[in-house]
């Protein structure tokens, strides 16, 4: 195209989104930017390019929780024959260094694929002077002024903290936890995010002693029934939870790696708690990166909780300004709801396709020691939408094979599908509580899309033997009361 901007397109941020969006722009032809600069968290912690989800995300959470799944899966093995020692140490460094290492590989895998695709990588922090120009400024300091015809806004978010004394000197996030050098030692976490509960089950997992301290509810926003059962399973491996509480000041009482932190909290009865822990992670939800980049000066409008505001095909109210990923108001905070949203923006700006990013039904699971996989409405959404009378749930506890012999509890694990009657039993949410729910979830989530039914799922036949199994066999309704304990 002939214009006088410098690009044809110039993405804000190098994470799932943005660089979905820049590669797929490029092979279309244009002329493509993107900027990514990471602001160190107040512990100074930082890191390369490819956004929150590969390098304080997604990737290494489930590998910190594939580490907690190993000694799990350690003791299991006794009964299978291994002669593993009755007492395994763990090594925190070690795990960190590996973990931080595959990262490293994936952060120069983006550099090399950007660099292929001819995209201009520019390791600087973008502000908007007007509608059409950034302003970019490096880690020493070097200004750029850049142009473009269209721009796309994805810079994510990152960790809020608390209004309180000494949460930014002496807590930690999400941001800084899966670098951390030293171990933890005893860890407060703050808040019931899934952030919070998946961090809290892999530092149990892996041998600490875990806290988590709880306002109201566990995991708001999922299916409530599902998120208790988590809780309860938490409970009995290890995490305490302290329910009802808000901290209101945090103090160092002892130096050192980690130190000793006094944590001072407020029960909603008034009552004041005290602990001491090591390390506290906040994990109390996250703030999209929209103030300070001059989106004013574009003229771009934001959403009450600082997200940018989009129409249909991620259009802010500047027509060539787009939004996608975590900072997209009304989206869902998940990488390849990003990734997707990137890639067919792209196509339908450079390629005239028409294929609109679809948020419903996107299947996801939260990785806590017992995995949660869903897709759909939860329980009560369900509820909401179709009335109580018109909703059937159909549901089951059930035990893995592999549980049996390693003599792991029977009931822990459960699945249950709601279904709309009025609709011929149209299942509308599907949810499994149980290891590899996330490998379970995503087969089982196209059904949803194709609008499977209840009966579909009945004459669906099984593979035998697995978990996933349990979906072609749910005979108990809950309405009917009946026990749904495992027969063995
Ligand atoms: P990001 O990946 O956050 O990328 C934004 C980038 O823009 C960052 O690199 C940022 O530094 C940069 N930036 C910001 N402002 C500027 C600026 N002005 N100039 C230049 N650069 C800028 N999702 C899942 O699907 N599955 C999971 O299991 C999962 N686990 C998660 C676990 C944790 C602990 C967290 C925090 C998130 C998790 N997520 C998970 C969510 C997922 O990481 C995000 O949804 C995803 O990364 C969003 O992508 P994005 O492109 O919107 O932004
Ligand atoms: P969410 O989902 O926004 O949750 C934040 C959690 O932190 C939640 O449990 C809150 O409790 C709790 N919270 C919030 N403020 C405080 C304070 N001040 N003190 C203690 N606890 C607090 O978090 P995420 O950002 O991690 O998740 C973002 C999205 O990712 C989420 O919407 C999912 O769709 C995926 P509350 O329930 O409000 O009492």
């Amino acid at each position: 195209s002939s214009h006088s901007y410098d690009y044809d397109m110039v993405v804000i941020g190098g994470g799932s989104g943005g660089l979905a969006a820049s590669k797929e722009s490029a092979n279309l032809g244009m002329k493509v930017a993107v900027c990514d600069f990471v602001t160190p968290t107040p512990k100074g912690t930082t890191w390369g390019l490819g956004g929150t989800c590969v390098n304080v995300g997604c990737i290494p959470k489930k590998l910190m929780h594939q580490s907690a799944i190993l000694g799990g899966e350690l003791k299991d093995s006794r009964e299978y024959g291994w002669d593993t020692p009755e007492t395994v140490t763990h090594d925190w460094g070690r795990m960190v260094e590996a973990i931080q290492n595959h990262i490293g590989s994936l952060n120069w895998g983006y550099r090399v694929a950007l660099r292929e695709k001819k995209v201009d990588y520019l390791n600087a922090y973008a502000t908007f002077t007007d509608p059409h120009t950034i302003k970019t400024v490096d880690r020493r300091g070097k200004e750029k002024i850049i142009t473009s015809d269209k721009f796309l806004v994805a810079t994510g978010g990152r960790p809020r903290y608390p209004d309180i004394p000494g949460a930014k000197d002496h807590t930690i996030t999400s941001d800084d936890i899966f670098s951390l050098p030293h171990a933890p030692g005893k860890t407060l976490l703050v808040g019931a995010s899934y952030i919070s509960l998946e961090c809290a089950g892999f530092l149990a997992g892996l041998g600490y002693d875990t806290t988590v301290m709880v306002r109201s509810i566990l995991l708001r926003g999922f299916d409530q029934q599902i998120a208790e059962k988590i809780g309860t399973y938490m409970e009995q491996h290890g995490v305490k939870f302290i329910r009802g509480a808000v901290p209101t000041n945090i103090e160092k009482i002892e130096e050192g790696t980690p130190g000793k932190l006094r944590v001072t909290a407020k029960t909603t009865d008034g009552e004041e708690v005290v602990g001491e822990y090591n390390t506290v992670v906040v994990a109390i939800g996250r703030d999209p990166c929209t103030s300070g980049i001059g989106l004013e000066n574009a003229g771009v409008d934001l959403a009450k909780n600082g997200k940018v505001v989009v129409e249909k095909g991620e259009q802010s109210s500047v027509p060539h300004i787009y939004a996608i990923g975590d900072v997209m108001e009304g989206g869902l905070e998940l990488t390849p709801v990003a990734i997707q949203a990137g890639r067919l923006l792209a196509r339908r700006l450079y390629r005239k396709d028409s294929l609109q990013t679809d948020y419903v039904n996107v299947p996801t699971t939260v990785f806590t020691p017992l995995e949660y996989g869903c897709c759909g409405l939860s329980e009560e959404a369900a509820i909401d939408k179709y009335g109580e009378d018109d909703i059937e749930v159909y549901h089951s506890s059930y035990q893995p094979l592999e549980f049996t012999v390693a003599h792991r509890p029977e009931n822990d694990c459960y699945a249950k599908l709601v279904c709309v009657k009025s609709e011929n039993e149209k299942v509308v949410g599907f949810h499994i509580l149980g290891p590899n729910a996330g490998e379970i979830t995503q087969g089982f989530s196209i059904g949803l899309k194709l609008g499977a039914t209840k009966a579909d799922f009945d004459n669906l036949i099984g593979i035998h033997p697995t978990a996933a199994e349990i979906f072609t066999t749910l005979n108990i309704t809950k309405r009917s009361g009946k026990d749904v304990s495992a027969q063995g």
